[in-house]
C-alpha cells in the first residue's frame, strides 16, 4: 500500500477562537503530512451545536476556522476541507449508528462527564456527540485519525461502534486508528497548567494563546503564565513543575529541538522571565505568516465559500456511497431513482 492509499480523517469544532493547542496538537501535523496521504478535514459545525452558540457566532466561526486551516497550510490540491453540515450523510449516518450504539458506552465518555458536570440539563446532542464523530470517520473508511490526546477515547469508541456494526450486519467499515502526536498532543492552559488549553475557555484572561492574537497579546499571555516558586528550567513530570513543563513543551515542538537542546538553550537564563520571553518569541514567529495569510483569505469570502463547496462535493462523492451501503445492510430499501425525490 502506498501512503496515498492511507486515508486520513479529522475534524475541528467552530466553537470559538482556534488556539495554540489546536495548532500544535492537530493542524500543524495535518499540514506536515498532507502530501503523503489521502486527507479529509472537516469543520464540524453540527458538533458545535452541542454547546448552543448564537447563530451569528456559529456562522462567523465556521468561516473563520476554515480560513485559519487554509492559512495554516492546508492545500486544496492535497487535502479536502469541507463543512460537516454541507454533507448531510453525516447526520443520517449518525442516526443509523445511534441504533447500534448502547447508551452506556456514551455515558462513560470522559468528555461527556466533564461537559455535563454540574449542569441541571444537558442536550441529547451532547451525549450523542461521539456517535456523530464515529459517523464522520467511518463514512470515509479512514485508516488514521490524527487528534490531540483528549480525543483518543472518542476514536476508540468509533472503533467499537464499527466492530459492532460489522458483527451485526457484515463487513462494512474499516477500523480506524487514532494518531496522537508524540509531543504537542496536550498543550495546557497558561493560567492553569492542569487544565487542557481549550477554545471554549479562550475568553478567560490568560488561559489560551489564540492563533490570531497580536504579538503583544501573545507576549502578555506568556508573561502572565503560571509557573512555580523555584527557578529551575528543566523538563519534569512533577505536578509543581507543570507550568514550566508546558512552556518548555511548546518551545520544543515549535523549534523541533531535543529535550537536551532545549534545556541547554535555557542553561544560562536568569529566571522564568527569560523562558517566557523566548517561548513568546518562537510562538509569535510561528503564527505570524498564518495570520497574514488568514487576513488575505478573509478579504474574499466568496472564494473561501467556493473552496468549501468544492470540498463538500469531493467529500459527498465518498460519504453517500458508504451511507447507501449502510442502509442496504440494515434493511432500508433505496429509492429507485434519486432524481424523482
Ligand atoms: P472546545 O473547547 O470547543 O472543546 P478545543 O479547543 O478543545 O475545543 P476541538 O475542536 O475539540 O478543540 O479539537 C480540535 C483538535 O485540536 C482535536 O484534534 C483536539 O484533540 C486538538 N486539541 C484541542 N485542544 C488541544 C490541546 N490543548 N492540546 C493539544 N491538542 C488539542
Ligand atoms: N470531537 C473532535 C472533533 C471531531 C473529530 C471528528 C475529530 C468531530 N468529528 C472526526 C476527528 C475525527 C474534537 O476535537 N473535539
Amino acid at each position: 500500500m502506498t501512503n496515498k492509499q492511507i486515508r486520513v480523517f479529522s475534524g475541528v469544532q467552530p466553537s470559538g477562537d482556534p488556539q495554540l493547542g489546536n495548532y500544535l496538537g492537530a493542524f500543524r501535523g495535518w499540514v506536515k503530512k498532507q502530501s503523503e496521504k489521502d486527507n479529509f478535514f472537516c469543520v464540524v459545525d453540527l458538533h458545535a451545536l452541542t454547546v448552543t452558540p448564537s447563530p451569528e457566532d456559529l456562522k462567523k466561526q465556521t468561516r473563520e476556522l476554515a480560513a485559519v486551516l487554509f492559512a495554516c497550510g492546508l492545500d486544496p490540491d492535497q487535502s479536502t476541507l469541507f463543512v460537516q453540515s454541507h454533507v448531510s450523510a453525516h447526520a443520517e449516518g449518525c442516526w443509523l449508528l445511534n441504533c447500534v450504539t448502547p447508551i452506556g458506552w456514551l455515558e462513560r465518555m470522559t468528555q461527556f462527564k466533564d461537559k455535563s458536570e454540574g449542569k441541571e440539563r444537558v442536550s441529547t446532542g451532547l451525549l450523542d456527540y461521539p456517535v456523530l464523530m464515529a459517523g464522520d470517520i467511518l463514512l470515509y473508511d479512514a485508516d488514521e485519525v490524527p487528534v490531540g490526546e483528549d480525543q483518543k477515547q472518542h476514536v476508540e469508541l468509533s472503533r467499537d461502534i464499527a466492530e459492532r456494526f460489522n458483527r451485526l450486519y457484515g463487513e462494512t467499515f474499516k477500523i480506524p486508528r487514532p494518531v496522537i502526536p508524540e509531543i504537542g498532543g496536550r498543550v495546557m492552559g497558561l493560567n492553569d497548567p492542569n487544565v487542557k488549553m481549550s477554545k471554549s475557555f479562550a475568553d478567560i484572561r490568560g488561559h489560551a494563546i489564540r492563533i490570531l492574537d497580536t504579538p503583544e497579546e501573545i507576549e502578555r499571555s506568556f508573561m502572565r503564565a503560571v509557573t512555580d516558586s523555584s527557578n529551575e528550567i528543566v523538563f519534569s513530570n512533577s505536578p509543581e513543575k507543570a507550568g514550566v513543563n508546558n512552556l518548555l513543551g511548546i518551545y520544543k515542538v515549535i523549534t523541533e529541538k531535543s529535550e537536551e537542546e532545549v534545556e541547554k538553550d535555557f542553561a544560562s537564563a536568569r529566571g522564568y522571565g527569560d523562558l517566557k520571553k523566548a517561548v513568546a518569541e518562537v510562538v509569535i514567529e510561528e503564527l505570524r505568516p498564518i495570520k497574514e495569510k488568514y487576513l488575505e483569505l478573509m478579504k474574499d469570502v466568496s472564494e473561501l465559500d467556493r473552496l468549501l463547496s468544492v470540498g463538500a462535493q469531493q467529500a459527498s462523492s465518498i460519504a453517500f456511497l458508504k451511507l447507501d451501503q449502510m442502509k442496504e445492510k440494515m434493511g432500508l430499501i433505496l429509492p429507485v431513482s434519486k432524481e424523482l425525490i
